[in-house]
């Protein structure tokens, strides 16, 4: 088979970067290590900032997320008992989030691609990539029990923290930077009202807690626990007792609990692995950058990479190598600037074993002076709607 783009990992990445090459006319072929119904039930990210709305109108897909996604101006931060709001337009000269779910998200990329007949195909195994730093990169893979090789321009590495892709390039070649928190995240997601109609945000000592949602009927809540923790400890009851005592008197008045459609823990984890391209192989998303979900980034990098990725591409085959010379450098700027803002976000509102009395001060202070102060809060409100793009 012959491709244009092989695009590794059908996840937002990969999904987003088929629909935009679409419809600029260039082919590509996605390989999925999985099921469809696997990729849609893993239950990740739920905030899109405004560039990555507006990516998904420009591939195509954004008109259910219109209907069905909630804008949001404003999320609550609640330390030693008392809220702090943080208003978006105000901070922002008018910018707001939407909270629409990474499964839909998924759901109605695959379904614009099923629409337009597009390959995807799914239980790839044994995906390899070969000859990046050649002019005729090819992919092989096993399905259905037989072996293929597709020949292609150029490879899209979107498969992820456990991808092939990153892993295929020489240790010679790579720099990886990462933090390893010593804290997980509990998350449970349940058919029940959102606590409260923006997301809040809970340091508390017992550990940090998240409120959000995914519509007005399902919500999703966070809790910060040790890595130690097993996910079959934590019944329902338990996990609703504990977030209780995180919040504050009016959110547990209004927290209606029930029973949960998913419970997982997830390890928090900041990576970069530099640079993104590898001769005519690039990595995007998850593949080459992993940030902590504290600063709700990890999707809206996956889209910003593939935004960056697209356009070098369609610039290729009208004449110029400019967009993929500079790929790697472009991204790397704005994902570094989403790694600090995410760091900073896990250790102002986490607590940290083994902190010492002077730097548990200093944070106090320094929470003290970002919800007090409006440089503080216009800090934290333009990270978290979006850093604007350098094009
Ligand atoms: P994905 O979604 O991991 O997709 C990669 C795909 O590649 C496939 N794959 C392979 N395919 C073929 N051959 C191989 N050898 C392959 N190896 C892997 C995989 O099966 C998979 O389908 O990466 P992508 O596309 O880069 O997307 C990244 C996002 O999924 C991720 O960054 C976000 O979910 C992070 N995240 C959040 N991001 C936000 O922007 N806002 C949020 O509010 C937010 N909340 C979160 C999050 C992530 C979380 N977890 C569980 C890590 C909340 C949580 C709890
Ligand atoms: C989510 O709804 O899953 C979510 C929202 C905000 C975050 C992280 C996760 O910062």
């Amino acid at each position: 088979m012959k491709t244009q783009v092989a695009i590794i990992g059908a996840g937002p990445a990969g999904l987003i970067l088929g629909q935009l090459l679409h419809k600029a006319g260039i082919d590509a072929v996605i390989l999925e290590a999985h099921t469809p119904d696997y990729v849609l039930g893993r239950i990740r990210a739920g905030v899109l900032e405004q560039v990555a709305v507006d990516l998904l109108d420009e591939a195509g897909v954004g008109a259910r997320m219109h209907a069905e996604g909630l804008p949001h101006n404003g999320i609550e931060l609640l330390i030693g008992g008392v809220r702090h709001r943080i208003d978006f337009p105000g901070l922002t000269c008018g910018k707001q989030v939407m909270v629409y779910g990474q499964t839909e998200l998924t759901k109605d990329l695959m379904e614009a691609r099923a629409a337009t007949g597009l390959a995807t195909l799914y239980e790839a195994k044994q995906v390899s990539v070969h000859d990046f730093d050649s002019q005729r990169p090819r992919v092989r893979y096993l399905k259905d029990g037989t072996r293929h090789e597709i020949e292609c321009d150029f490879i899209a590495g979107c498969d992820g923290f456990h991808g092939v892709c990153r892993a295929s390039v020489p240790d010679t070649a790579i720099r990886n930077f990462e933090r390893v928190y010593p804290f997980g995240w509990l998350g449970l997601l349940s058919e029940t009202p959102p606590v409260f109609e923006e997301l809040i945000y809970a340091k508390h000592e017992r550990g940090f807690a998240l409120c959000s949602m995914r519509s007005h009927t399902r919500s999703r809540y966070y809790l910060q626990v040790p890595l130690t923790e097993k996910v079959e400890d934590w019944s329902d009851a338990r996990f609703w007792d504990e977030l209780r005592l995180r919040l504050d008197a009016p959110a547990n008045a209004a927290l209606v609990t029930g029973p949960s459609i998913e419970k997982s823990i997830a390890p928090l984890r900041s990576f970069v692995a530099e640079p993104m391209r590898f001769g005519r192989m690039f990595l995007a998303g998850d593949a080459a950058h992993i940030v902590p979900p504290t600063g709700a980034k990890g999707l809206n990098l996956a889209a910003s990479d593939v935004r960056y990725l697209s356009r070098a591409f369609i610039e290729f085959y009208a004449g110029s190598s400019a967009g993929i010379d500079h790929y790697s450098d472009r991204c790397l700027r704005r994902i570094w600037k989403a790694e600090r803002f995410s760091w900073w976000m896990t250790k102002l509102l986490h607590s940290f074993p083994d902190t010492n009395p002077f730097d548990q001060k200093a944070l106090e202070a320094e929470l003290d002076y970002v919800v007090h102060s409006v440089a503080g809060r216009t800090t934290l409100a333009e990270n978290y709607v979006g850093l604007p793009f350098e094009d």
